[in-house]
């Protein structure tokens, strides 16, 4: 394998139309910053780049839906993001915005040059266009049904239900997302980036070239090029967005996916202004993109196109793209707010930012999409953060204040047990730096618990709070060895927990940190201080775990509510059937379960003639039916008695149907007497 001098990290920047939430977090920004992290710590010259993508279609369907600029949904989205990135700990060496100055005359060159080298082709064709509000309707201002699976609801440039990237016009039944008028056909001229000319070289690079890539990104990119590369549109009819730089190119914009991959460059241009080519150009640099899946294509095919149409940039060499995490077994959703936001989490957990670091990346969709649930978040941060990391830092530095008043005592000779311990704990670095520097996060971090592991294990065998009793110099050099293993497990947690990390490098007195000292035993040194033992991790209780399951259910049932239609109206009823019917007004007076039944209640009911007997199937809900005595409720009162469970019942009581399936009785708005007809 190549030996890089550096290595240019960059991250998918984020549409500035919403919050980001852990989907983004565990596919992206987490592995990334894992990953930068190493770099840093294994003293290697890297950047990461981020920021936000401030153009397209989702921003200003955002603007409209709110009635205001496009302008002002970015400044707000760009700051909530960048912020909540920062408080999580996410390392950006830079954090831009597509729409700054650096930006467009980045993106506005690029373009130019490749105008000028005659990349582009220009056609006029038929594009969609709604009448009604006067504009051309690409990606998602246009929705209908998916070609290839079918799905309702697909974008113009997307079906999130199959993945594949579509054609505005490739939809069955398109509708404007604008006004939701059916779109009719205008000629219109746009740029393309003849994607077919670089079919064979993508095919060398990718097919021939990498194929060490995740099977999940090569399998995608192998799939498009068998298909055949089409020339694509890399200009849009919008009024947002970055003009098209060229005579005669009134109205158009670039392509939100043309401009937003050369944000990685311009950010990289405010970062370290001219010095950006070193990053870029130098073949001694390695690029690495972390995306999710769904921009696979994009980052393997459409961006390393126009980077071969230019000629002078880097291809990337790796793009460790993930799969998708769900939540609570059903997918992310933005519209209908199945998610956990960032910044709703850090107000929620405030000073917990490695727990979900943590568990995102212990969960990470590296290989198939994965789950999030809040009790396995709970879980892993009361059984292995609390009970096995925080658990022996918490003993080893307790037991060292105890015997030593904190002060680091000398190790003397080492016995098998400590030998053991070291060889672990160099044998787990040498695991989890391969991993590392392979993208197997999950895996590296599995390993680094097992080093406090091994840790617990250490002290279990060793038992310093007996040998204290006879042997201050052997509980000298346990404690000496758990204080060592403490440090080494700041190390090897560091690119995953930093800010336990960094709690614990600082209890320990130490600060320089390094990849190289992981497996060294004499990294706190004998005679040195230890501050006072605070907890690395805290205990998650119920409750709080309860809330966030409750506030995901109500989201359900308001999104169920906003989604559900009534039924629709029976065929015609004529006036004399509906007379057969005698619809009473009767007062309960006993309503209870019947027994053996999961959905009938039995109901005595004043009818004003005497009282009768009705079972009716409402049980499910109603958990508790002593609610309904007193109340007066409606019933035929004509149906033939009928047996149920033994049981005769005389008559049938009526109740309305909820979205959620549940009845709720019919009741008269006012008092009535007992035995009234309703008509
Ligand atoms: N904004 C799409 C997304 O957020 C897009 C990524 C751009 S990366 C250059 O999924
Ligand atoms: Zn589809």
């Amino acid at each position: 394998m190549k030996e890089f001098k550096r290595t240019l990290i960059t991250t998918a920047l984020p549409y500035a139309n919403g919050p980001v939430h852990i989907g983004h977090l565990a596919g992206v920004y987490v592995p990334a910053d894992i990953y930068a992290r190493y770099m840093r710590l294994r003293g290697r010259e890297v950047l990461m780049i981020g920021g936000s993508d401030e153009h397209g279609v989702p921003i200003t369907i955002k603007a409209r839906n709110e009635g205001v600029t496009p302008q002002n949904i970015v400044d707000r989205y760009h700051t909530l993001i960048r912020d909540s990135f920062r408080e999580f700990g996410i390392s950006f060496d830079v954090y831009g915005r597509t729409t700054s100055e650096t930006h467009r005359r980045t993106a506005s060159d690029f373009f130019r040059r490749l105008y000028d080298k005659g990349e582009f082709v220009e056609k006029t064709s038929m594009q969609l266009y709604d009448e009604e509000a006067g504009q051309f309707l690409a990606d998602r201002y246009v929705t209908g049904r998916c070609p290839h699976c079918g799905a309702e609801g697909a974008y113009g440039d997307q079906c999130e239900a199959c993945g594949t990237s579509l054609n505005a016009t490739d939809l069955i039944d398109p509708r404007s997302a604008l006004t939701g008028s059916v779109p009719v056909m205008r000629e219109t001229k746009h740029f393309y980036l003849p994607l077919d000319k670089w079919q064979k070289p993508l095919e060398k690079w990718i097919l021939e070239e990498h194929k060490e890539w995740k099977t999940n990104v090569y399998g995608q990119c192998k799939s498009w090029l068998d298909l055949g590369l089409q020339p694509r549109a890399v200009s849009r009819d919008l009024d947002w967005g970055i003009p098209v730089p060229v005579e005669g190119a009134d109205g158009k914009v670039l392509y939100v996916w043309f401009d937003a991959p050369i944000g990685y460059i311009s950010n990289t241009i405010d970062l370290v202004g001219d010095d950006y080519e070193k990053w870029w150009k130098d073949p001694d640099t390695r690029m690495i993109h972390f995306i999710g899946k769904d921009n696979i294509v994009f980052h393997c095919i459409v961006f390393p196109a126009m980077l071969m149409a230019d000629g002078s940039y880097n291809l990337p060499d790796n793009v460790p793209a993930n799969e998708f995490l769900n939540l609570e077994d059903d997918k992310i959703s933005t519209s209908r707010n199945w998610a956990v936001w960032l910044h709703e989490y850090l107000r929620d957990f405030p000073g917990k930012q490695d727990t979900l670091r943590y568990v995102l990346t212990a969960n990470a969709p590296e290989t198939k999409d994965n789950n999030f649930t809040w009790r396995d978040f709970q879980a892993r941060n009361n059984n292995e953060l609390v009970a096995i990391l925080g658990n022996f830092v918490n003993r080893a530095m307790v037991l060292t204040h105890k015997y030593f008043d904190g002060t680091v005592p000398e190790a003397g000779e080492l016995t098998d047990a400590e030998r053991g311990l070291i060889a672990e704990i160099g044998s787990l670095k040498e695991e989890m730096t391969g991993a590392l520097e392979t993208f197997h996060f999950r895996e590296a971090l599995r390993l680094a618990m097992d080093m406090a592991r091994a840790g617990n294990k250490y002290l279990q065998e060793t038992e310093p709070w007996k040998v204290a009793k006879t042997d201050m110099a052997r509980t000298a050099t346990i404690l000496n060895t758990a204080l060592q293993t403490c440090a080494n497990l700041a190390i090897a947690f560091a690119p995953f927990l930093p800010f336990m990390s960094d709690k614990l490098l600082h209890m320990l007195g130490g600060t320089d940190i390094t990849w190289d000292m992981l497996g060294c035993f004499d990294l706190v040194p004998a005679g040195a201080h230890i501050a006072q033992p605070e907890l690395l991790f805290e205990k998650i209780e119920d409750a709080p775990i309860e809330a966030q399951i409750q506030r995901l259910a109500d989201n359900k049932k308001a999104n169920e509510l906003k989604a559900w239609k009534p039924a629709e109206v029976k065929a015609d009823c004529a006036f004399e059937d509906f007379e057969k019917l005698d619809i009473r007004v009767g007062k309960v007076l006993e309503c209870s379960k019947v027994k053996k039944s999961k959905k009938l209640l039995q109901f005595r009911i004043d009818d004003g003639m005497g009282g009768r007997t009705i079972l009716s199937g409402i049980a499910q809900s109603y958990d508790d039916p002593s609610v309904l005595v007193g109340r007066e409720v409606c019933f035929v009162a004509n149906f033939a008695p009928r047996k149920m469970m033994g049981i005769e019942s005389q008559g049938m009581i009526l109740s309305a149907v909820n979205p959620d399936g549940t009845l709720t009785v019919v009741s008269p708005s006012a008092e009535v007497a007992p035995g009234a007809s309703v008509g």
